[in-house]
């Protein structure tokens, strides 16, 4: 049997001599960590996650073209994926991400079911549709945030009179990564609602809360609704009272009110206001961040890139890339990232300028 050449020896040829030895180990799956050594220990992040940018505009024609090619209980969940341009074929937005545009046309029901994946609703268009989790139902507004958490029962319905569309944030490939997921279907299409609206915002919502408080949700919010009403009425008054940060405006996240941890343990959500005219200082983090453009137009640049973006848009901005951000008139910009995954793991980090 061949074998590696003793050190000194005239023999043949040392590189060779490697790769035969690499494919006598390859048959007992073994490899040379030095030859990869490299890749995998990085002085930096280095994604294959690529800045991306969709115009609403440009993209509304196949949502609404969706609406025809197929119905929402067909599809199940009736959705375009945004696929991040350097990650194409995965379904993600980023490496940790998934990110898509759901549509429900009014008269239609996307059936109940669950899974161990969290889900956040950023709404994009329309008014009137609902999604309903474990009983209760909450209406979708423009602005609105909503969330799913993980393992609770399920599904959406229009009963309004205009197609409502609606950005999705996902765990997905997390939960892929942990090879934990588990899904299953409700036993009927749409599930029993047992609670009136808004039950969940009063007993959780409104710096109240029960005198033995239960977490319906585990370790997330038991608000599963945050209306954009009175988020952006915190924004206004924030921006009446203070300067800005000069890297994110007035920023604000979404928490759970009976820990005042991020909403969801995995998934980071957030919402800033830019005055008029602001041009922030660049800002890198180590948590990928998918932003949606709930009013105002304005400027990405993210490393080399710009984009301009006007409301409805979406953008992506990949781990520690710089990205500054300009807005023409004032700007309200949803956002979300696996930043508190990342907390929990002790790996985030940030970097200003
Ligand atoms: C899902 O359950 C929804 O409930 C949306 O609206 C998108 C993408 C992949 C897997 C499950 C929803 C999804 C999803």
């Amino acid at each position: 049997m061949a074998s590696v050449p003793k050190p000194g020896s005239t023999g043949p040829d040392p590189a060779s001599a490697r790769q035969e030895f690499y494919r006598r180990m390859d048959r007992d799956n073994l490899a040379p960590l030095w030859e990869v050594l490299h890749a995998l220990v990085l002085p930096q992040p280095q994604s294959p996650c690529k800045p991306g940018y969709w115009n609403y505009k440009a993209i509304r024609p196949y949502i609404m073209e969706a609406g025809r090619a197929i119905s929402a209980k067909e599809a199940v969940r009736r959705v375009l994926i945004l696929e991040n341009p350097g990650l194409r074929g995965q379904s993600c937005i980023t490496r940790s991400l998934y990110c898509g545009l759901q549509l429900i046309l009014p008269g239609e029901i996307a059936p109940s079911h669950r899974h161990t994946q969290s889900a956040l609703r950023f709404i994009v268009e329309g008014a009137g549709a609902y999604t309903a989790v474990n009983g209760e139902r909450t209406t979708m507004h423009p602005g609105d945030f909503i969330i799913t958490p993980a393992w609770t029962w399920h599904d959406h319905g229009n009963p309004g009179t205009e197609p409502v569309v609606w950005m999705d944030g996902l765990d997905i490939p997390i939960l892929a990564l942990f090879d934990a997921q588990f899904a299953e279907n409700y036993t009927a299409d749409v599930q029993p609602v047992t609670r009136n609206e808004g039950s969940s915002f009063a007993s959780y919502g409104n710096n109240l809360a029960p005198l033995d408080p239960v977490a319906p949700f585990g370790k997330a919010s038991p608000i599963f609704s945050y209306p954009y009403a009175r988020s952006r009425e915190t924004l206004a008054a924030l921006a009446k009272n203070g300067a800005p940060d000069p890297c994110h405006g007035w920023k604000m996240q979404f928490i759970n009110p009976l820990s005042g941890a991020p909403a969801m343990p995995t998934i980071g959500a957030f919402i800033q206001l830019l005055p008029k005219g602001f041009r922030s200082s660049p800002y890198r983090s180590t948590d990928s961040t998918v932003y949606s453009v709930a009013e105002g137009t304005g400027k990405v640049k993210i490393a080399n890139e710009e984009f301009a973006f006007q409301p409805r848009d979406t953008f992506v901005v990949p781990s520690w890339h710089a990205a500054s951000l300009e807005a023409g008139d004032e700007c309200v910009l949803f956002s979300y990232s696996d930043r508190p995954a990342q907390l929990a793991l002790g790996l985030w980090r940030e970097h200003r300028g």
